[in-house]
């Protein structure tokens, strides 16, 4: 195999990372102290090393810095020759003040140490960027760069190539598969426009430390040989992966309207995650990132959810969730069908959800609840599931145990009530109505977590309330359900 070639959609931070790690670096050069320069004299080869490899430093935004250094380097022999005035005075005062104190002797052959770092500082400089420049530009693609620095494997990053006598900076993948793809695409967000004329996208445009489109005549020159392989990656907003990869890819020159050629596909599609769990197992990356993603309920009906991500292992898919009073809860029997709100904030997944993901009665349920005053509290249940529409979602939950009190046991076994349908167990009236909320309630409830939120923790049985926890009706501040294999 040689050179290869690569559409990458990949998010990726080590841009910001590695300016990080130069400006850093930069601080330390100027540092009145010049210690860590001091250390590092003679070393210069290892220490560039050791740069490009721990630090993930990327040539691109090297040399953009080494070049806003050039520019400053004025300003700081300037700044080092006043440093140098002021340590030669504080010297000559000391001695003065203090005649042949020995404690005085070492601060004066310690500034003078100082004075002697800060003499060679900006040489210093010069020579790393010299270094730099001169090892760029030399390598046909990236594959070429990691044959040529093998170190270089697993550092992501823009590096320089050379294209048709020309120099380019592309983005290679240095860990993918070992290595050494170049990207002729990258889109990582919509900050770079990509509609655009025949012209562009001949030269090529953007940035490719975000976006870019490497161009048509270099895809060409990179690909004439016909030996390259295609290999795209994506990753879909809820952080999905995926790739295709084609054993074959080549595209013609401009006179051919540059033809493309690709065939052999291998890869994988986008995985239809059923739940929050699946989520968590395929990506284990994902652990402590508690926040919305997307489901595929039955492996079709796409569904943004709530995943909690973080209690007691994470993998928790919110079915109910109240965090102000900015969403109404006081909704319609086809309202709770289809469920409502935004699982950013305040939701209600939908009945028919809560069956699909409970139907093979193998979820356990977990309600967190905190008070205005701050306080928390959980009920957690063995068991939990409901019917189908038919069956009015009758609730079955049990198996209670927690620091909130359980609930819900008169729950267990009921229909579910909105305020326009009533299927509780009260003969004369309607709970949904008298609690303002739905629920499975039965000659009404210890627990109504879609009741009328308020601001306050007031008493009353409408509003979203979990009597046992305190022994009263008092109004939550927030709640959340959400289940989990058990
Ligand atoms: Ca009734």
């Amino acid at each position: 195999m040689g050179a290869v070639v690569l559409l990458c959609f990949v998010f990726s931070m080590l841009i910001n990372k590695s300016c990080g790690q130069l400006s850093l670096l930069q601080n330390k050069t100027s540092d009145k102290n010049g210690l860590l320069l001091s250390t590092v004299t003679g070393k210069l080869p290892k220490m560039l090393r050791d740069i490009l490899k721990r630090e993930s430093l990327e040539r691109f935004s090297m040399l953009q810095k080494i070049q806003s250094l050039e520019r400053k380097d004025q300003g700081m022999e300037a700044e080092n020759a006043k440093l140098k005035r002021e340590l030669i005075k504080m010297n000559e005062t000391l001695q003065q003040e203090f005649g042949a104190n020995n404690d005085v002797n070492l601060l004066a052959a310690t500034l003078e140490t100082a004075l002697g770092v800060l003499n060679e500082s900006s040489l210093q400089w010069t020579v790393i960027s010299k270094l730099l420049t001169d090892n760029t530009g030399n390598y046909s693609d990236c594959w070429d760069i990691l044959r040529k620095y093998p170190s270089l494997q697993g550092i992501d990053g823009i590096y320089e190539i050379t294209i048709a006598s020309k120099t380019k900076f592309v983005y290679c993948d240095m860990t993918t598969g070992g290595g050494g793809w170049t990207a002729i695409q990258r889109r990582q967000d919509g900050s770079t426009d990509f509609y655009r004329t025949w012209s562009e996208y001949k030269h090529g445009f953007g940035d490719p430390s975000k976006n870019y489109w490497i161009g048509n005549d270099v895809i060409y020159e990179l690909t004439k040989n016909k030996d390259q392989e295609l290999r795209v990656e994506l990753q879909s907003f809820d952080g999905a992966e995926a790739y295709a990869q084609y054993s074959t890819f080549y595209v013609g020159d401009e006179d051919i309207k540059y033809r493309l050629t690709v065939s052999g596909y291998s890869g994988t599609a986008v995985y239809k995650y059923k739940d929050c769990a699946t989520i968590l197992l395929k990506n284990p990356g994902r652990k402590g990132k508690n926040g919305v993603y997307t489901i595929y309920l039955d492996g079709k009906q796409k569904k943004k959810v709530y995943c909690d991500m973080t209690t007691e292992g994470g993998g928790w898919t919110a079915i109910q969730r109240r965090q102000d009073g900015s969403t109404d809860f006081y909704r319609t029997w086809s309202e709770y069908k289809q469920g409502f709100g935004d699982p950013s904030k305040n939701y209600w997944i939908g009945n028919d959800a809560i069956y699909e993901l409970t139907r093979n009665k193998d979820q356990e349920l977990r309600v967190e609840l905190q008070r205005f005053s701050g306080a928390k509290a959980y009920a957690q249940f063995s068991t939990f599931y409901i019917g189908d529409e038919d069956s009015k979602y009758r609730l079955t939950v049990s198996g209670y145990s927690g620091t909130a009190g359980d609930s819900m046991a008169d729950n267990n076994g009921m229909k579910f009530s909105t305020k326009n349908q009533d299927n509780d167990q009260y003969g004369s009236g309607a709970c949904a109505t008298s609690y303002h909320g739905a629920w499975w309630y039965n000659t009404c409830t210890l627990s109504n977590l879609n009741g009328e939120y308020i601001y306050s923790a007031v008493s009353r049985h409408s509003r979203p309330t979990w009597y046992k926890w305190k022994d009263r009706w008092e109004a939550l501040k927030q709640s959340l359900m959400m289940i989990r294999h058990s």
